[in-house]
């Protein structure tokens, strides 16, 4: 149902993208977080925001991106997309490069409607002007991918469609083939419904 992966700069040990998801008895909440840069100080940033936001996720979106925000402004910032799922509800945000689609399953099974999720200019640590809030509705089948820059954006589905029921290989998957190689890289897939 939901897969995040991961892999670091080449030759880093550590993966200055991170990612996390909490699932609650209502809703699941998934955080995407690039620190600044890559290494250990770039993990060091990106395990703080996600520490943040553990400990503040039941605030909402505006009040956590802006509170974060603020508790970063003298660490390394980094930038962030979150996603909250609740029943069959999707509220997404992003301050800064974290790409994020929603694919819809076309009435032509295995094939996808890609739409690309709000992403506002700004940092979590360096401000950002204004927070677009979106929501959308989800049905069966629906994909929520969530990426860093480490990969290449992509505009359609189509290569990967023959795993695209699978959360897990399609993570993987959009890791080994979209990576630019030059970055850390983490992609997030949630397939929504059983
Ligand atoms: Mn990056």
């Amino acid at each position: 149902m939901i897969s995040l992966k991961h892999r670091n700069y080449p030759g880093e040990k550590d993966c200055g993208d991170q990612l996390q998801y909490w699932q609650d008895e209502k809703q699941l909440t998934c955080c995407v977080v690039d620190g600044l840069g890559h290494g250990s100080d770039a993990k060091e940033a990106a395990c703080k925001i996600i520490h943040f936001v553990d400990s503040h996720r039941s605030d909402p979106p505006v009040k956590l991106f802006t509170a974060c925000d603020q508790a970063m402004r003298h660490e390394r910032a980094g930038v962030m997309a979150m996603a909250w799922i609740e029943d069959n509800l999707l509220t997404y945000a992003a301050a800064g490069n974290i790409t994020g689609y929603l694919a819809r399953e076309n009435s032509e099974q295995g094939s996808y409607k890609l739409e690309q999720l709000n992403m506002d200019r700004g940092m979590i640590g360096g401000g950002f002007r204004k927070l677009n809030v979106q929501t959308l509705t989800l049905s069966e089948g629906d994909l929520l991918i969530m990426h860093s820059d480490g990969l290449n954006p992509f505009y359609h589905l189509e290569p990967w469609k023959t795993v695209a029921n699978n959360s897990d290989k399609l993570a993987q998957m959009l890791l080994e083939d979209q990576s630019k190689g030059t970055d850390d890289a983490c992609v997030l897939v949630y397939r929504h419904g059983s």
